[in-house]
């Protein structure tokens, strides 16, 4: 059973959202063409879901600029804008993305006391969200991820799946991602590598 994993391809980060990934957008052809080849036989998506006073946006802090860092919980956090606002068009998935071959949807960040880069659990570790369990239930045995963005939400959800699923093989998707900056995607590679996470391309996978 191969499932593919597509995180946070929404309007807030791509070109013209509130937290946009540099060409976030140019991702969305690449995966649309992975859904249509039919090597997939899950279709998985998460999608970013902040309440409006999520505690992730600096919005929330006083004195606080957008991509400072600062502490949410006691814990170290990036204060990123207002994204993905659940209900507003920043939090809809791209227009172009093939939402209709999503077979589930993991919604993720609704608790503004914590944030949570993975589609698997809160950066805290505490709140489990059901991907894991969906996964596990539909008997996946390989799970490739994509997204937005490679250097968080990407890297997190790879690494947790490897982490919760250590019965399924799992790849990154390096040409149907994108990051934030260029050194967190090339350490995010690295760190997903070195825990046993492959990196293909999607060439490989429409070529099987
Ligand atoms: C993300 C920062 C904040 C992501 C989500 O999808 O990578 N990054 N919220
Ligand atoms: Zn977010």
């Amino acid at each position: 059973m191969k499932a593919l994993l597509i995180i946070d391809v929404q309007n807030g980060f791509c070109p013209g959202g509130n937290l946009p990934v540099p060409e976030g957008d140019t991702i969305v052809p690449i995966i649309n063409r992975l859904i249509a080849d039919g090597a997939y036989d899950l279709i998985t998506a998460s999608q970013d879901w902040h309440p409006a006073n999520h505690g992730s946006f600096a919005s929330q802090h006083a004195g606080a600029k957008p991509f400072d860092m600062g502490t949410l919980s006691g814990q170290p956090q990036v204060m990123w804008p207002d994204h993905c606002v659940q209900g507003t068009p920043d939090a809809d998935f791209h227009a172009d993305l093939n939402t209709d071959a999503f077979d589930y949807i993991q919604q993720k960040g609704e608790n503004p006391a914590v944030d949570s880069y993975s589609a698997f659990r809160d950066n805290d570790q505490a709140a489990i969200t059901g991907l894991a369990g969906y996964l596990r239930a539909q008997q996946v045995t390989e799970l490739d991820v994509c997204g937005l963005a490679t250097d968080y939400c990407v890297k997190f959800s790879a690494l947790d799946a490897r982490a919760l699923l250590p019965d399924v093989k799992i790849r990154f998707i390096e040409d149907a991602s994108r990051g934030i900056a260029a050194d967190g995607v090339k350490a995010a590679i690295a760190e997903m590598r070195q825990a046993g996470v492959a990196i293909v391309h999607s060439d490989e996978i429409l070529a099987d």
